[in-house]
């Protein structure tokens, strides 16, 4: 791995809730040039822009009908030059998300394949239903809680679809797919990009389409998952096209376990330069994470540990645009709100891998208080819900279900100001904005040195150039109920990394001396009875 991408710490931007700059109630690219000042006072090197390519917006963006075009919501195809132009003076990298599992519906690929006759039929799965077509092709069910499969009216054939019905899978088996995946990624490469966050990356390429065998969830995904088609399409996609440029890609690998994510980023095998791991992010969940349970910081450092171990290098998060606030479900809401937001971030920029940073996180941003299920906008939380109904789930239930991790609390608009409507927009914003942003917003914090964006600020610069925080080994030293205790070591320095996960305090067992390089108590020697969510590094000496 190329030694900027060790170095780089990664922002997110979700760009319909980033920053509106014409007054429709949508972020924009234009918007976004706008806050490049302020990511690079941040510090951050590297921003993954979530998609903002041509799309109907059924998955906001995830369903791309054109991926050589921008949404005209965002912007131009002039607006996106001119970002990746901007940012770069900042020193900073834009990667796009590549989503090629599936596309829209709406794209002229899918539309064409309609046509039986037409030589797009064969880029989709296209097949004939069960008893007399009355019956899907197989028993697949999927991501979004629906059968794996919809019926187009005018054939009567059934096309595959892992997520919404909006959303067609791409059929890798035929290779006329790949060579367009292909001249789309030299597309965005040429225009300087600095690599790809590639959308469930490893499902793919389906190994069969038969039965699968009956399960709560995602009937059908060991047909799918991590298959060895898959590591072709990546080695290819790696050999012909990315080692060409100076960029990385980082995989988006939903139910991957650790070995499947060093199969996907064995530097030997030269596919993925990193994955996301999901485990340590289903530890408050039973099964599925629609079932959640009370969350145990124990749980979550133990599969945080594991990976550490495991990996020689991972893609280290807290939250994205598919997940709920950080400080809602692992810190503390209330009185420690910005101890245990700071204690978090300690968290995921001493870790040894990429950090990355979903906007808002670093304010500290919250889950918002949906009271109503018609508040919620997005499809996959929608279906789930109708789906619970169907199943029975008392009303009150499912509302909470879908409250607990619905993906819409991290999509509210980014808290920029006291302004109305967070200084988001200046008109009504597409999705509602968190009522907290009087108290939680960049423009106060930035006004105050100890605020949660000035901490996040420090780590940055301490991640970005401190030798055992970037090459370091990893080792835990403690892990009890609400302690986190672990060293990052490389060529004789060492750091040790202390975090309380609890509102308690907590005694220190192990004597741990040294400099004190970051403490989110603000203090400068390190004592021995830890206090509510407090967080330290430490230098060896
Ligand atoms: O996510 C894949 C994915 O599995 C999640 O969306 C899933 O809904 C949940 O987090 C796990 O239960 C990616 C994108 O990040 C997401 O926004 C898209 O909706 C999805 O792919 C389809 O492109
Ligand atoms: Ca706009």
């Amino acid at each position: 791995m190329k030694d900027w991408i060790k170095k780089s710490v990664v922002y997110q931007i979700y760009p319909r809730s980033f920053c509106d700059s014409n007054h429709d109630g949508i972020g924009d690219i234009q918007g976004i040039i706008s806050k490049l000042d302020y990511l690079e006072y941040l510090g951050v090197n590297v921003i993954w822009l979530s998609p903002i390519y041509q799309s109907p917006n059924d998955d906001n963006g995830y369903d791309i009908c054109d991926y050589l075009a921008i949404n005209q919501e965002y912007g131009t195809m002039r607006d996106m030059d001119e970002l990746i132009a901007q940012a770069k003076k900042r020193g900073i990298k834009i990667i796009m998300d590549l989503v090629i599992n599936h596309t829209s519906d709406e794209h002229e690929w899918f539309i064409k394949s309609k046509d039986c006759q037409s030589k797009y039929r064969n880029y989709y799965f296209w097949r004939k239903g069960l008893h007399n077509g009355k019956k899907p092709p197989n028993n697949w069910t999927g991501f979004f809680g629906s059968a794996a499969w919809d019926k187009d009216a005018s054939s009567g054939d059934y096309y595959l679809h892992l997520f919404s019905k909006k959303q067609p899978d791409l059929n890798y088996n035929n290779p006329a797919v790949l060579e367009e995946i292909k001249s789309i990624m030299r597309f965005w490469l040429d225009k300087g990009v600095g690599g790809f966050r590639c959308d469930v990356i490893n499902v793919i390429y389906k190994n069969s389409l038969g039965n699968g065998k009956k399960r709560l969830f995602l009937t059908g995904i060991e047909n799918y998952l991590s298959t060895d088609g898959c590591h072709n399409i990546l080695r290819q996609l790696r050999k012909e096209v990315l080692s060409e440029y100076d960029c990385f890609t980082v995989g988006e690998t939903v139910f991957v376990t650790t070995k499947m994510a060093n199969d996907l980023c064995d530097s030997k095998r030269e596919e993925l330069d990193m994955v996301f791991p999901f485990e340590h992010m289903e530890t408050d969940q039973i099964i599925v994470k629609w079932f959640s349970c009370k969350f145990k910081a124990k749980n979550f450092m133990k599969t945080i540990t594991e990976w550490q171990n495991e990996l020689e290098w991972n893609a280290n998060y807290l939250e994205n645009h598919d997940q709920p606030r950080s400080v809602s479900r692992f810190g503390h809401e209330g009185e420690f709100w910005e101890t245990s937001a700071k204690m978090l971030a300690t968290l995921l920029l001493t870790l040894k891998g990429t950090p990355y940073i979903y906007q808002g996180q670093e304010i500290g941003m919250t889950n918002y208080p949906f009271s109503n299920i018609k508040e919620i906008k997005d499809v996959e939380s929608q279906n789930i819900y109708k789906l619970a109904k169907k199943i029975g789930i008392p009303k009150k239930l499912r509302f909470k279900m879908i409250k607990r991790k619905s993906r819409d609390h991290a999509r509210t608009p980014m808290q920029w100001d006291h302004s109305f409507n967070a200084g988001f927009s200046s008109v009504e914003p597409w999705i509602m904005v968190n009522p907290n942003y009087h108290s939680i917003n960049v423009e106060s914090q930035l006004q105050n040195d100890t605020s949660v964006v000035n901490y996040y600020k420090r780590l940055i610069a301490i991640r970005k150039t401190d030798a055992p925080l970037i090459y370091g080994s990893f080792k835990a030293i403690e892990i009890s109920k609400n302690l986190f205790v672990f060293e990052r070591e490389y060529e004789g320095k060492k750091n040790t990394v202390i975090l309380n996960f609890s509102r308690n305090s907590i005694p220190l067992k192990n004597k741990i001396s040294g400099e004190v390089i970051l403490s989110n108590y603000g203090k400068s020697k390190i004592e021995n009875m830890l206090q509510p969510f407090e967080a330290f590094i430490v230098r060896s000496l």
